[in-house]
């Protein structure tokens, strides 16, 4: 408590009617270490933010004036997807993330953080089955059906943020690799998919510039509103994922974000990757993003939370291709249900799929659901014992590659994450 009391009288002001009515007073104090001048419950990864009010799940150190905050998942289980191109395994995807925080004076703050991933020990080199997923690759083959494992090093950045006057604030943050100001918080840190062990198969439309080899933002803030600028590595993360690829700073990203009220996050982001895959170096694309995170509270240990995601990429040689995902994640003591449900083009190449395809484009739909209940909650480490069923459609041409039977996953898992702040 003594700690606590400390920072609350290192920290900035808060307005006396946002702390009332909290039962946490402290975690009002508590502010994000990429701005100090937000709330740390708004930090999402990278820069994005998340709702005010969505729930913190994590380990928090005050050292001094200084904060460490510690997230991290794992989801050990079997999962099995059906067609030709299908498969089972067990595996077990995985990341940890480590926040810090340290206040120079009233005004300016440095933060750091560290995001590591044992995918590429869990996952292998050719990630993980999932019907309709592509992006990156393995052995100079672009993947299919396969979430790719995140590298070793997924997020190491350093930021610093002042605040210029009561309403404002900027700040600049460095990552190698890091997150650019584009798309939404990325799905592992959104509350409304947490307890989902998958990837969304729009990932590559949406938020998979989060491990980028080489990321330079610079923000500026007024209010709940926000407007940033990065400039960063287009070409997505080698196959080899425990190196430092190249940073070579060719392609750029703008995003505005707007909290209007305590439970919402908006932004729209638009960015210019060059070259992004290895596989075909001379294609460029343009994403635009836009994304709506919902939080309600309801109650000390309830929760619900959801993401509406748009994402187009436009692409050489293929042009616009659309995506769109909406899920939304109920939490009551120890039980969590979850849904994700998407629509995604994608195009005979991104499917790799046979020459006699030419440049078709497919929309594919996916929706999952999934059971989890806590066998430890609330003390230190939540384990919880989960099901996921996930029915998928696509156009009956593809048949041809993927045979005739339905498009189905199921998994059993074990969700182990740090419980709730
Ligand atoms: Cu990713």
């Amino acid at each position: 408590m003594e700690l606590v009391l400390k920072t609350e009288a290192a920290s900035i002001h808060v307005p006396a009617e946002r702390k009332r009515g909290h039962e946490h007073e402290h975690e009002m104090m508590m502010n994000s270490s990429v701005n100090l001048a937000d709330p740390m419950a708004r930090e999402g990864s990278g820069t994005s933010w998340l709702p005010d009010s969505s729930p913190m799940y994590g380990r928090m150190f005050m050292l001094g004036d200084d904060t460490l905050m510690l997230h991290g998942a794992a989801f050990p289980r079997y999962t099995n997807v059906s067609t030709r191109r299908g498969d089972d395994r067990i595996d077990a995807p995985n990341w940890l993330m480590a926040m810090y925080s340290h206040p120079l004076n009233d005004n300016a703050q440095l933060g750091a953080r560290i995001m590591l991933s044992l995918d590429p020990l869990t996952e292998g080199g050719r990630g993980y089955p999932l019907l309709y997923q592509s992006g990156e690759s393995w052995q100079g083959e672009p993947l299919h059906d396969r979430q790719h494992p995140h590298d070793l090093f997924s997020e190491l950045s350093v930021s610093y943020s002042q605040k210029i006057a009561s309403d404002l604030s900027a700040l600049l943050y460095f990552g190698y690799p890091g997150e650019p100001a584009l798309g939404p918080p990325t799905f592992m840190h959104r509350p409304s998919a947490m307890d989902d062990p998958d990837a969304p198969l729009g990932h590559h439309w949406q938020d998979s510039t989060h491990v980028t080899f080489g990321v330079a933002t610079a923000a500026l803030q007024w209010r709940t509103l926000k407007l940033e600028g990065s400039i960063f590595t287009g070409r997505e993360p080698d196959e080899n994922r425990y190196d430092f690829d190249r940073p070579r700073f060719d392609s750029y990203s703008g995003r505005i974000s707007w909290n209007p009220t305590p439970d919402l996050a908006l932004q729209f982001s638009h960015g210019y990757l060059r070259s992004p895959e290895a596989t075909e170096p001379d294609a460029n694309v343009h994403r635009t993003t836009a994304s709506v995170l919902y939080n309600k509270s309801l109650g000390a240990d309830a929760n619900w939370a959801s993401t509406f995601v748009w994402g187009q990429n436009n692409t050489t040689h293929e042009g616009a291709t659309e995506s769109f995902l909406l899920e939304s994640n109920l939490q009551r003591g120890r039980d969590t249900v979850y849904a994700r449900v998407e629509r995604v083009e994608k195009s005979a190449h991104e499917l790799v799929l046979p020459e006699e395809f030419h440049d078709e484009i497919f929309p594919l739909y996916s929706a999952s659901f999934g059971y989890v209940r806590d066998l430890t909650h609330a003390k230190g480490i939540d384990v919880g014992l989960g099901g996921q069923f996930t029915i998928s459609h696509r156009p009956s041409e593809l048949n041809a590659v993927y045979g005739n039977e339905l498009g189905y996953g199921f998994q059993i898992f074990l969700r182990v994450r740090p419980s709730r702040h």
